[in-house]
């Protein structure tokens, strides 16, 4: 098996979970007094910034205010957002943002064959927890050897600091590894990282520029939404399989020098 490990994006691409994010936002804004509210068409814009502080800090530099007042907001990014974390948590773990379909799928695939499982995300681990948690059950957390996730990196996506901080927990060189993503920030992480990439649009990046991907699907399919057309023709049938995906892989890989 020329694939020794998926390396899974989390928001837009295990779930679709950014409207969660946004209402998130949204209600901790009013929790701290503040008079913003993202509508979807200004937080699809908003999205183009990765990680949910660096958004906040990119929304208030926008906004026409005197610099002190700016600087005041700003000294307040932290507070916001363990707010807005707290808040995503609990819409989570009530359920709000099913996998996507798939992924379920595939992972159990991955396990059953021995391919080991990581994830390289933009948000926070609490978020994640929380997510894997709803959706896969409490001990679901240990089936992904490495997490990758949030601050632990200085430079988020579109840099590849974050896949390269999952390979090395891995111990595994890009060229062994298959990296899943939503958005084009996100590929362009996994592809300056060296990754093999396999782009499921969510419905946030829908119309981005993903020339580039190695694979680009609506979905991994699965019975209740199976592929079609050229996805089905590209992924070899109505779901991506691990056994279709390590065939693609080899064929990709550079012939060995
Ligand atoms: C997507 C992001 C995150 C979320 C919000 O992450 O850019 O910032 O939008 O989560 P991924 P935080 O790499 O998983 O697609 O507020 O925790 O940043
Ligand atoms: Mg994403």
């Amino acid at each position: 098996m020329s694939i020794k490990a998926l390396i899974f994006d989390v928001d837009g691409t295990i779930a679709d979970t950014e409207e969660t994010h946004r209402q998130s936002f949204n209600a901790a804004f009013l929790e701290h007094d503040l008079h913003w509210d993202w509508s979807r068409g200004e937080y699809a814009e908003l999205l183009r910034t990765s990680g949910g502080k660096e958004r906040i800090g990119v929304y208030i530099e926008s906004l026409r205010l005197e610099p002190a007042e700016k600087a005041r907001l700003k000294a307040m990014v932290q507070l916001i957002h363990g707010s807005k974390t707290r808040i995503y948590g609990e819409l989570i773990a009530d359920g709000r943002a099913p996998l996507r379909p798939g992924v379920a799928r595939l992972i159990g695939e991955a396990r059953a064959a021995g391919v080991r499982l990581a994830i390289a995300s933009t948000t926070t681990s609490a978020n994640i927890s929380a997510l894997i948690g709803a959706q896969f059950g409490a001990g679901a957390w240990n089936w992904f050897e490495a997490l990758a996730c949030g601050d632990v990196v200085a430079n988020k996506k579109p840099a590849p600091d974050i896949y390269a901080r999952a390979l090395g927990m891995l111990r595994l060189p890009a060229a062994d590894c298959v990296a899943f993503e939503d958005s084009v920030n996100g590929l362009r992480s996994a592809k300056a990282a060296g990754l093999y990439t396999v782009v499921t649009p969510a419905v946030w990046s829908a119309g981005q520029d993903f020339s580039g991907a190695d694979l680009l699907l609506r979905s991994l399919g699965d019975a209740a939404m199976p592929l079609q057309g050229g996805d089905a023709w590209l992924a070899g049938g109505p779901q991506l399989t691990l056994a279709r995906l390590q065939q693609l892989h080899a064929a990709a890989r550079p012939a060995a020098a």
